[in-house]
């Protein structure tokens, strides 16, 4: 083979090129820079991106609110990844990982700051009572799920979605690699969703509201333009789980919080409050 790449003995950070966000990307942690983060006047402020993992939050938040709970209410800030903001001080602070999305809860006595979109799903969930059963199988279960998304969705979008939609150079291999893991969850998730009617049994949980920003955008058609190339279609269960999901009022809301890119109407790069998201609803074309 020509142009095989051999590993040197001792990686050096050499990488140029790539993709058109790899100038951010270095193999230190740490804030790059001073910068406090805005803040809001409600006590939960939310830093994020609509993107998945962004979206697994605002989702949540939005379906709190759907149920009347008023201390749900929270501020969502704009965290542009392209931009390093997730490397200014006042980030770190909050989340030593530099990721979105990152929680600060200023309800209790101390402030708490809460990062993995996972872990703060949990927190919300335990906080309010709501979409995590308190016991029982059910509950195991919507743990099950939600490590199970935890664990696979990098597969997805790091590894799929890097490979196939971001990476200038269209390799084979990790294309093929990506692809083939993608449809195994997604037979996983059909298989699951065959029997149930949401991810995690009959009721409706943190689970779902994981899952669906990736495997539900993927299978509408939403995420990285490759339902033809997946054959999403396929997962009839997926497919019918994600439409339903999609029809919730929670998620019609939550999904376009903190959106910076996407169809041109639904971008909203901050909420403050419910009529934040009723004015970019209210422009959606009929
Ligand atoms: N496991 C994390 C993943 C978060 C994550 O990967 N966030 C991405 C955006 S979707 C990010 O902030 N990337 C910025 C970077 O890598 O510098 C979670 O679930 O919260």
């Amino acid at each position: 083979m020509t142009n095989q790449y051999v590993p040197p003995k001792v990686w050096v950070n050499n990488v140029s090129g790539g993709n058109k966000w790899a100038n951010i990307n270095s193999p230190e942690s740490g804030a790059r820079y001073e910068r406090k983060l805005p803040v809001g006047e409600h006590a939960l402020q939310l830093y994020s991106l609509g993107t998945p993992n962004g979206q697994k939050v605002t989702i949540m938040l939005e379906e709190l609110l759907a149920l009347g709970i008023k201390e749900a209410e929270y501020d969502a800030f704009l965290i542009n990844i392209g931009e390093a903001d997730q490397f200014s001080s006042g980030f770190v602070e909050l989340n030593p990982n530099s990721k979105i999305p990152v929680l600060l809860d200023r309800s209790g006595d101390e402030p708490v700051n809460v990062f993995e979109s996972a872990s703060i799903l949990v927190h919300l969930a335990e906080k309010f009572g709501h979409f995590l059963p308190k016991s029982g199988p059910e509950r195991t279960q919507t743990f099950n799920w939600l490590f199970w998304a935890q664990g696979s969705a990098p597969f997805l979008g790091g590894g799929f979605g890097h490979f196939y939609a971001y990476a200038d150079e269209k390799q084979e291999y990790p294309i093929n690699r990506f692809a083939m893991e993608a449809k195994r969850q997604l037979d996983v998730l059909d298989k699951q969703l065959a029997k149930h009617p949401y991810v995690a049994g009959d009721q409706y949980t943190i689970a779902d509201m994981a899952i669906w920003p990736w495997y539900g955008n993927l299978v509408l058609g939403k995420l990285y333009d490759a339902a033809e190339f997946l054959q999403v279609e396929s997962y009839t269960h997926v497919v019918r789980w994600a439409k339903q999901i999609e029809a919730r009022q929670g998620v019609q809301r939550g999904r376009i919080v903190n959106r910076s890119f996407g169809e041109e109407w639904e971008q909203l790069a901050e909420r403050h409050c419910a009529e934040d998201i009723d004015q970019v609803l209210a422009r959606k074309p009929k």
